[in-house]
């Protein structure tokens, strides 16, 4: 048995465990469970992930974990191969930890907000484009300040676990939105870039957004 990804091809918390699979060259099957189809709610794939979440790893032994940042965490945690990606000092460790509580309560609460709003998958009436333009605005701005600063990656020289959730939601409002991630952040687009774009086998895990965006990144 070999580790398996149940994932959707949009998703960015699915995107940023393939880019940890790739940049630790761990082997691994992939099967699609379809966001659209409500395949994530049915009776098969709730037996894998209670939650009704992907993405969801089996690992080759059975055992099974959902919740990206526990995925990341584990596979850091269980593969030699990938455990550079979060660091050992401690003091340097703690921005990895530090960042993931405001990663699921800002950025990808109101970065998946606004890209559902954006491409119409929640109904209009739940959508405020303008709160929910500024809630992204706000996120990004402490995300600038607070968690990237004047650095090459969250833990200085480091690419972390942690880059690879935040690059991914980025690269999501970048592609898949008219939000001007370029214009108003162009310092968090080009962190981004340098998180997925480096590697081309990473730069590959884009293509499902890419082309369900249907615009070209350069
Ligand atoms: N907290 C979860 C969030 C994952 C998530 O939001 N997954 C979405 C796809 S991007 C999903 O499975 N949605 C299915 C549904 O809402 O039916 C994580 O970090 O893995």
């Amino acid at each position: 048995m070999v580790l398996t990804v149940f994932y959707e091809p949009i998703s960015a918390p699915c995107r940023s465990i393939f880019a940890l699979l790739e940049l630790a060259k761990i082997p691994y099957e992939k099967k699609v469970i379809s966001f659209f189809k409500g395949e994530c709610s049915g009776p098969e794939y709730l037996k894998i992930n209670p939650l009704g979440l992907v993405p969801a790893i089996q690992d080759d032994d059975g055992f099974v974990v959902s919740e990206h940042e526990a995925i990341l965490r584990y596979l850091v945690n269980t593969r030699k191969e990938a455990e550079s990606f979060i660091p050992k000092d401690a003091k340097t460790k703690v921005l990895v930890d530090q960042y993931y509580p405001f990663h699921h309560y800002a950025v990808r609460k109101h970065i998946a907000h606004y890209f559902f709003g954006h491409n119409s998958v929640i109904p209009a009436e739940s959508f405020n484009r303008e709160t929910a333009y500024k809630d992204v605005e706000e996120t990004l701005k402490k995300f600038e300040s607070i968690f990237l600063q004047d650095k090459k990656f969250i833990c200085e020289e480091d690419l972390t676990i942690a880059d690879l959730s935040a690059a991914n939601e980025f690269f999501q409002l970048y592609i898949a939105t008219d939000f001007e991630l370029e214009k108003k952040f162009p310092r968090v687009k080009v962190y981004m870039e340098r998180c997925l774009l480096e590697n081309p086998a990473v730069r590959e895990t884009t293509r499902p957004i890419v082309e369900f965006a249907g615009k070209a990144w350069n």
